[in-house]
């Protein structure tokens, strides 16, 4: 598939349309005191256990590099309960963390989750509907030590879809009512499964996460393409070592 990307926006702060809901830029300009700034809304994010803040990221900024031990970013419990959401992500997978097959990027128990899994080496995007889980992988092969992917889940109701680097790789009929995570926290980093407001050890993850966003629309295809080559656009400094 050959697309034009003259056009791409150069700015990090666009694909901000009315949906646009949380977006952590994991800049050290908006870190201070342990807590990472919400740069569209109010959902701050509070860092745990010593994440190592002013890592290379996309686009030349700064990304947050997580040890796989119990790094992780607490967002707080907020930001579930949706009825049609987009979530995406860049992520470099530098190692298989966890005692279990999910190495949470970012994630809302019951209601969410964007994950590496490390038993197939692919992206999971997992919806809880109606008290259930629903799973959409990428199925793009080796993702582990193999640099920067753009990972986008998007659902608007009805339909379920993953993106790698700005391009469908599946979808799925997917539809009922989201969790509403009361007690569980957002996290980055790994998933709280046990409403304790803290990342669960079994979940962590292992290299970088950087420009986290949400949005409460399932963005269109040819947003997702925009904000990917946002964040990829040679213009802004993008490299992906
Ligand atoms: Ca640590
Ligand atoms: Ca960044």
């Amino acid at each position: 598939m050959t697309r034009d990307i003259s056009q791409a926006s150069t700015h990090p702060d666009k694909v901000r349309p009315a949906s646009a809901v949380s977006r952590w830029s994991m800049d050290s300009s908006d870190v201070s005191s342990g807590t990472l700034q919400d740069s569209w809304g109010s959902n701050d994010g509070s860092l745990n256990g010593g994440i190592t803040t002013g890592a290379s990221g996309v686009g030349g900024s700064e990304a947050f590099s997580f040890d796989g031990s119990d790094d992780y970013v607490a967002v707080g419990d907020v930001l579930g309960g949706f009825t049609r959401l987009t979530v995406s992500s860049w992520v470099k997978v530098t190692g298989s963390s966890s005692n279990s097959s999910y190495n949470v990027v970012v994630g809302n128990s019951g209601a969410y989750v964007l994950s590496y899994q490390d038993d197939t080496d692919d992206f999971l995007f997992r919806l809880g509907l109606d008290g259930g889980k629903v799973d959409l992988r990428a199925g793009i092969g080796s993702v582990i030590n193999t640099g920067w992917y753009h990972i986008t889940g998007t659902w608007d109701g009805s339909k379920q879809r993953i993106y790698v680097n700005g391009s469908k790789v599946s979808e799925q009929s997917a539809s009922g009512t989201m969790g509403d995570t009361s007690g569980k926290h957002m996290i980055m980093g790994s998933l709280d499964t046990n409403a304790d407001g803290q990342g669960q050890s079994k979940y962590m993850f292992k290299g970088k996460i950087d420009e986290v966003r949400i949005y409460s629309e399932a963005l269109s295809q040819q947003q997702v393409w925009k904000l990917y080559n946002v964040g990829r656009n040679a213009n802004w400094g993008f490299s992906r070592s």
